[in-house]
């Protein structure tokens, strides 16, 4: 029988360390911007916590694919790690439009009590189910409508107007019943769509409206805090599969301290970005009444119900939490 000696096996092992892992890390926001910052501290500390087994890479901007595209890259493995924004998600696990009816959430602390308990472990179920495993929840704040044109002070000032929404018929449906004419785009072709007249507005919170230089050629942002949707810090699970259980709680654990690191940096850039948008001479208003905005959601809700009766439930513990 063969037998290594032990100096053969010693080389052997010299010979075949263990192979680094690098994960590709997509982000569509650009250097510098909170989640991208703190995806950086995560990539960081999961190098060093795994001693270099894991080396995730950050590719922000988007350089890796529009986000529909790249949520099926992860679910396919070719991207390992991703901060995904719930909205688009929907299309490819339907418990998670949930998120994305309007109002679902009165404010942000509503949206962390409960992506932070229980009722977010319903939300890594699903999306577990379909490949995606969330380790942790980032802060998006809330979106508002921007456009070209005018300040929206009541739905009805949306009459006309052409607005670019994420790729989700929920908010085609949430445009259409405010008004207004919706298009499904890339967060990517919108600057360009809003310079040349293709559309008339957007809808967004401050950081991206600041950082994607929306705020440069839309100069009307109306405030109706429409939306308030979690993100996530997700691995492929095909990827997750193959790590080691030690491997795996080391990744959670900088994936939650990520998320931790996220939320203060978005408290601050929310601030900064609302102060250059301000500066730059865009003309911020109230509407008139939040609740129009609110009630014309109805047909929306209705429908949803009716189309999705197993999720009215979960709609109703998420308006419980306290
Ligand atoms: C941002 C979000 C992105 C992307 C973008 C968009 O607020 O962080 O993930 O969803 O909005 O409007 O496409």
């Amino acid at each position: 029988m063969f037998r290594m000696t032990t100096s053969a096996l010693a080389l052997a092992l010299i010979a075949a360390p263990a192979m680094a892992e690098t994960w590709r890390t997509w982000a569509i926001h650009p250097e510098g911007y909170p989640n991208v910052t703190a995806l950086e501290s995560f990539a960081e500390d999961v190098a060093e916590a795994t001693e270099g087994r894991i080396e995730p890479q950050v590719y922000p901007g988007g350089v890796l694919g529009a986000q529909p595209d790249a949520i099926e890259q992860l679910r396919a493995g070719a991207i390992a790690v991703g901060n995904f924004n719930m909205g688009p998600m929907g299309e490819i696990v339907p418990a998670t439009n949930v998120l994305s009816l309007p109002f679902i959430f009165r404010d942000v602390d509503h949206m962390h009590a409960a992506m932070d308990g229980e009722i977010g472990q319903r939300f890594s179920d699903a999306l577990s189910e379909a490949g995606i495993v969330a380790l942790s929840w980032m802060d998006s704040g809330s979106r508002s409508f921007y456009n070209t044109k005018k300040p929206i002070m009541t739905p009805a000032d949306m009459d006309g107007l052409k607005f670019r929404v994420m790729s989700n018929d929920l908010y085609v449906q949430m445009v259409d019943s405010l008004g207004g004419n919706a298009t499904p785009m890339a967060y990517g072709e919108v600057y360009q769509s809003l310079k040349t007249g293709v559309i008339d507005g957007a809808e967004n919170n401050y950081p991206s409206f600041e950082s994607s230089n929306h705020y440069e050629v839309a100069k009307y942002y109306s405030i109706t805090n429409h939306l308030i949707i979690p993100e996530c810090i997700c691995v492929a699970k095909s990827v997750w599969d193959e790590t080691s259980p030690e491997d795996q709680e080391l990744v959670r654990e900088a994936a939650v301290a990520a998320a931790l690191e996220q939320r203060e940096l978005w408290a601050e850039r929310s601030e900064a970005s609302k102060a250059q948008v301000m500066e730059s001479g865009v003309e911020v208003n109230e509407v008139e009444d939040p609740m129009a905005f609110q009630s014309a959601m109805e047909p929306v809700y209705a429908k949803f119900i009716e189309a999705n009766p197993d999720l009215e439930q979960l709609i109703r513990d998420i308006q419980a939490v306290e």
